[in-house]
């Protein structure tokens, strides 16, 4: 975990000083070659290269930059490099698209499977790795008219082990992080079957080490057909993220995956069918309202439920990440968010607690009551905030007024909450979210956004959502 978070706040820390190409050692060409060997079917160069032609390691950097969202640069960039350095399944990354199965109806044909577990890891006890491995299953089977049923000895169509390095078949492990396991499409033998690498720390519902439920649920998706995933909140996307094992429910796109290969769960509760799957926010969407907007470090961040888009100036394909992977600390549905550009902080609101994150880490003493700032104890939850560069003031909008907080003092300004209308000409309906951007000010009310200027106190330009959030849909 620990490499993890370094690397990502490496590629913050480029980001911040604007330097256009990272030093790449020789170390990160060569992971950034065996990733794309391993997961987008780099093949190695034979025969005469042309000087002209497109170099394979540029087409297959634009290859994965597109399935995950990054800026397509074809160069081995800072924010490529630490997507490649995240912790991860050892599936390759075959199809482009959201959910995806491995081809040719390849799925089982019977309804009945049976799994084993061959062996244990130290990490947690045998209690805890039957009872994650059997939650595992039941993900798929609240969908679908699979059942599972444990054997202990003999082969099971779903083999499970636990093994580190060479492990007795053709994809030998690669020590700590990196690949957490891997799994076979359905077929006899080693189909079906599932590994994960020993030399991880795996738990049972902790946020360090990898939970061993969420990575299980994920390769028993190969287990049963599906391929990867490139939306950002599938179960079936790649990459590790830390959802809380007990209130972790099937994603929409995971659940069509896996109902186009073998139907819903023909004995599913009509009446009470179960928490809705969740869906991953669009944004094509233009009807969406954003929880929250935010700026850090000369990046724009949107909120919207668990998920939030990182936008570069320099870019116009946002990426989306679950909140958790990047602050696994933090809330989701948020109700605000700004940077304290003062503390180098972004801190995130939610109903009468806010949070302060320095780079990915929690700042010590936070969660802190909204009280903290002085405001009175009757607001219960900020809509907005933001902070104005120019006063070095953070408004916080709650309902049809706002208050002033100096940051500099520490203290809320005298003679409020003011009026929206007093200073935000034209805003007559409750503020959704709000941020400062290259010396305007955007108050979004739904799905609108106003463009404000405070040094002048006009209203510019109406707009929508998608003049920041850009809609990449290719
Ligand atoms: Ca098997
Ligand atoms: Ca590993
Ligand atoms: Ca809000
Ligand atoms: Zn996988
Ligand atoms: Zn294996």
């Amino acid at each position: 975990m620990t490499t993890f978070n370094l690397c990502i706040l490496l590629s913050l820390a480029v980001t911040v000083y604007c330097i256009p190409i990272p030093q790449v050692t020789v170390e990160d060409e060569r992971l950034a070659e065996s990733y794309l060997k391993n997961f987008f079917n780099l093949t190695e160069e034979t025969g005469p290269t042309f000087r002209r032609a497109i170099n394979p390691m540029t087409r297959k950097l634009s290859e994965m930059q597109r399935f995950f969202g990054l800026q397509i640069t074809g160069t081995l960039d800072a924010d490529t490099l630490a997507m490649m350095k995240k912790p991860r399944c050892g599936v390759p990354d075959a199809n482009i698209a959201h959910f995806s199965t491995f081809g040719n109806n390849l799925k089982w044909d019977k309804n009945s499977l049976t799994y084993r577990i061959e062996n244990y890891s130290p990490d947690m006890t045998a209690a805890e790795i039957d009872d994650s491995i059997d939650k595992a299953l039941q993900v798929w089977a609240k969908v679908t008219p699979l059942r599972f049923t444990r054997i202990y000895s003999g082969t099971a169509d779903i083999m499970i082990s636990f093994g580190s390095r060479s492990h007795g078949d053709y994809y030998p492990f690669d020590g700590p992080d990196g690949t957490l396991a891997h799994a076979f499409a359905p077929a006899p033998g080693i189909g079906g079957d599932a590994h994960f690498d020993e030399d991880e720390t795996f738990t049972f519902r902790s946020n360090t080490g990898y939970v061993l439920f969420m990575v299980a649920a994920h390769e028993f998706g190969h287990s049963l057909g599906l391929s990867h995933s490139d939306d950002p909140g599938a179960l079936m996307y790649p990459v590790y993220t830390y959802r809380d094992p007990d209130t972790f429910v099937l994603p929409r796109d995971d659940v069509n995956g896996i109902q186009s290969l073998y139907g819903p769960n023909p004995s599913t509760d009509p009446v009470q069918p179960g928490p809705e799957p969740p869906t991953t926010p669009d944004a094509c969407d233009s009807t969406m309202v954003l929880d929250a907007v935010a700026t850090l470090r000369g990046e724009m961040l949107f909120f919207k439920d668990s998920f939030f888009w990182r936008s570069y100036p320099q870019s116009n394909t946002p990426q989306q990440s679950l909140i958790t992977n990047f602050w696994p600390n933090a809330p989701i549905n948020i109700d605000a968010a700004y940077e304290s550009q003062q503390l180098d902080n972004v801190l995130l609101f939610k109903d009468r607690r806010v949070w302060a994150f320095s780079g990915y880490d929690l700042v010590h003493g936070y969660p802190k009551s909204i009280s903290s700032f002085g405001l009175p104890k009757s607001v219960k939850k900020i809509d907005a905030a933001f902070y104005d560069v120019e006063s070095r003031k953070t408004l916080f909008f709650v309902g049809s007024s706002y208050y002033s907080y100096d940051e500099a003092k520490k203290t809320m300004d005298q003679g409020f909450p003011k009026r929206l209308d007093e200073t935000f000409s034209g805003l007559t309906s409750k503020v959704t979210a709000a941020f400062q951007y290259r010396g305007f000010t955007y108050i979004y009310s739904g799905s609108y956004m106003f463009e404000y200027s405070l040094a002048t106190k006009r209203l510019y330009r109406v707009l929508r959502n998608s003049y920041f959030l850009r809609c990449t849909n290719y």
